[in-house]
């Protein structure tokens, strides 16, 4: 309360008084007070007052000023959805429930994967709680909402300083009636590596209890074991198994038979006899060509009747709408799709043309287009707020040459953001050349998290080395490969269908060890007792096992969330104008910390540099004067 006084101080602010003693003596006034959740709010806002943003900002450009609005909701109860089949039938029931529904269905990737696609996966919980009401009302009969799962776990505590829990937490309290889907990496859950069988089991154990309905689980190379772990986990936590299929190649093309029709089927027999509850074609970098749809979606439908079919794709070439139709047609029961503003390009196609494309026809989705509209109008202008993050400031169009690169969507708006930022904005068509020679040297993978993500970290070598796919066969034995690189060639993430690339693979590793069969089998399991023990010592007894499970699968990025939040409160309870980009000077707000307690904040000054590097930023909270020094590291 001294240093406040003395900071507060309009002489000593404005350095007419002698300061020469506490510049000396400066440990005598380093105080730690106890501070309040306000007051290290406060903090926040003036460390983003002077220094800025706090998370990376891919793109020059600000929030914008607008306000979205929310959309009226009727009063009273949401209407019942697939999610009141669910708790009544259980994953089976469901199925079935799918299964007979007679019009085509839509899952709505909105609040994971088209943000995750086009904003660097940055969108918050507090915008999502906002419309969440809306579309638990609005769209009532979705198939399901996808909201968890993918970067979106990692980023909320790295980038976004929020627990990802707390966001399935109160996701689940707004939306009680449409089923939530979550994507899961399989052995490597909702990270890049593997994980002990037990956190993964444990992971979806957690993520059900706390409202997760449907795991998608995949595999980056499609393989069996690491997929077959994942499903035994969201099984066994008494989720609806959506095993996913990644989908890569052309089936409609004589030419690229390595992922032929036939692999598909063989690949889907396993995973039915695995006992998964619905099927998932995830089509992530967006090559499915109507063509291709129709041969792939008929030959399952008509050896497997009975399962329901979900397809996932992008709409980086354009073509998602007429690719998502033609699925429909050849008998899917599920199409993913995002509201028309968070649609198109890199994200998934649009939710209004496929529910009018739709129309009036045997696959009639039921959903009002009016309702679309409304929640496309929400979503366009929170857009705005994420304009730091967003993929259009550099990307005007897709572009159909992803059937070449076969890039994934998000992948594909990472590489376009890189190469812009690191000057090579007219290259970009180069760099993907390089990802496709990539890719072929190492097999012609199935590329999606985390396998892209090597292929990505080859075809970067190759460019920064300039090196042609050729120089790189020819002189692997001698050449400092990334270690993804390395690692994946040692079965760090599994095997490839077909093998590794050999010559390359023995000239590469020469006496390295190889991992044989599933990596995860020989990690010991976690000792989750040890884990909670050392997080309770370092946070304080108020350490769920939620927490224990963040810990679990990002150490040191839920260390440095705690860290963050530690001393600067629960940033999540700002809007995100506020979040990432402070105050204006006079402006006047609220922030809710928590039910009924509700701040009222005015910012009143930015102060001048003193001799030691700081500001005094100075604002109301609640009628009374309270100032922060903040270091200036601009
Ligand atoms: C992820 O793993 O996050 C993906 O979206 C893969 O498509
Ligand atoms: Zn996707």
């Amino acid at each position: 309360p001294f240093l406040q006084n003395v900071l507060s101080n309009h002489q000593f602010l404005h350095s007419t008084v002698d300061t020469q003693f506490i510049d000396e003596n400066q440990k005598l006034f380093i105080m730690k007070p106890v501070q309040n959740r306000a007051q290290k709010l406060l903090h926040y806002l003036g460390h983003v007052m002077v220094n800025g943003p706090t998370t990376p900002i891919p793109v020059k450009a600000k929030p914008s000023s607008i306000d979205p609005v929310i959309p009226t909701v009727p009063m009273g109860e949401p209407p019942l959805g697939l999610r009141d089949v669910l708790l009544r039938e259980g994953p089976e029931g469901f199925a079935k429930a799918v299964r007979a529904h007679p019009g085509l269905l839509l899952m709505d990737t909105t609040f994971r994967d088209a943000h995750q696609s086009l904003l660097a996966t940055r969108v918050r919980t507090h915008d999502l709680k906002k419309i969440a009401p809306y579309v638990s009302h609005s769209f009532n009969n979705l198939f399901s909402l996808e909201n968890w799962g993918g970067a979106t776990f990692d980023v909320a505590m790295r980038f976004l300083y929020e627990c990802p829990w707390k966001r399935l937490q109160e996701l689940r309290t707004l939306v009680p009636n449409v089923p939530f889907q979550m994507l899961l990496r399989g052995a490597n859950a909702v990270g890049y590596t593997n994980y002990p069988d037990n956190a993964v089991f444990r992971f979806c154990e957690v993520a059900k209890e706390n409202g997760m309905d449907i795991f998608r689980v995949f595999d980056s190379l499609n393989y069996l074991p690491n997929m077959i772990l994942g499903m035994e986990a969201a099984g066994r936590a008494g989720g609806v198994v959506e095993a996913a299929i990644s989908y890569t190649g052309d089936v409609s093309d004589p030419m690229r038979q390595k992922y032929s029709l036939e692999y598909y089927v063989n690949l889907t027999e396993e995973l039915m006899r695995a006992g998964t509850h619905v099927l998932c074609i995830k089509d992530m970098a967006g090559l499915l060509k109507p063509e291709s749809s129709r041969i792939l979606i008929s030959a399952l439908r008509d050896r497997f009747p009975d399962v329901p079919i979900h397809v996932h794709t992008h709409d980086t070439a354009g073509a998602g709408v007429a690719a998502m139709l033609a699925c429909a047609e050849a008998g899917a029961d599920v199409v993913d799709v995002a509201v028309d503003s968070m649609a198109g390009m890199t994200s998934q196609p649009s939710m209004g043309a496929m529910v009018a494309c739709t129309k009036g026809t045997k696959l009639d989705t039921g959903i009002a287009l009016e309702k679309v509209f409304d929640y496309s109008e929400y979503w366009e202008v929170t857009r705005g707020l994420y304009a730091p993050f967003d993929c259009t400031a550099t990307m005007k169009s897709g572009n159909a040459d992803v059937y070449e690169n076969e890039i994934p969507g998000g992948q594909y708006t990472n590489l376009h953001f890189q190469a812009h930022s690191m000057g090579l904005g007219n290259k970009f068509k180069q760099v993907k050349k390089s990802y496709s020679e990539a890719n072929k040297l190492l097999g012609d993978l199935i590329k999606v998290t985390p396998s892209s993500k090597i292929v990505g970290d080859l075809a970067q070598f190759m460019v920064q080395n300039n090196l042609t796919r050729e120089e790189v066969e020819e002189r692997a034995d001698e050449l400092s490969f990334p270690l993804s690189v390395v690692e994946f060639l040692q079965g760090h993430i599994g095997i490839p269908h077909g093998g590794f690339p050999e010559p390359f693979r023995t000239k590469v590793l020469k006496s390295l060890p190889r991992i044989e069969g599933r990596p995860g089998a020989t990690l010991p399991p976690l000792d989750f007792n040890a884990l909670e023990a050392g997080l309770r010592l370092l946070h304080g007894d108020d350490i769920t096992e939620e927490d224990v499970m963040s810990a679990a699968m990002y150490p040191k990025v839920f260390q440095e969330y705690k860290e963050f939040t530690g001393s600067f409160g629960p940033v999540d309870c700002l809007s995100t104008r506020l979040f990432l980009d402070g105050p204006k000077i006079a402006e006047e707000f609220q922030v809710e910390i928590e039910r009924g307690k509700t701040l009222h904040i005015k910012a009143l000054a930015v102060g001048d540099l003193n001799k030691t590097g700081q500001r005094g930023v100075f604002f109301e909270l609640n009628g009374q004067l309270r100032s922060v020094l903040v270091k200036d590291n601009l």
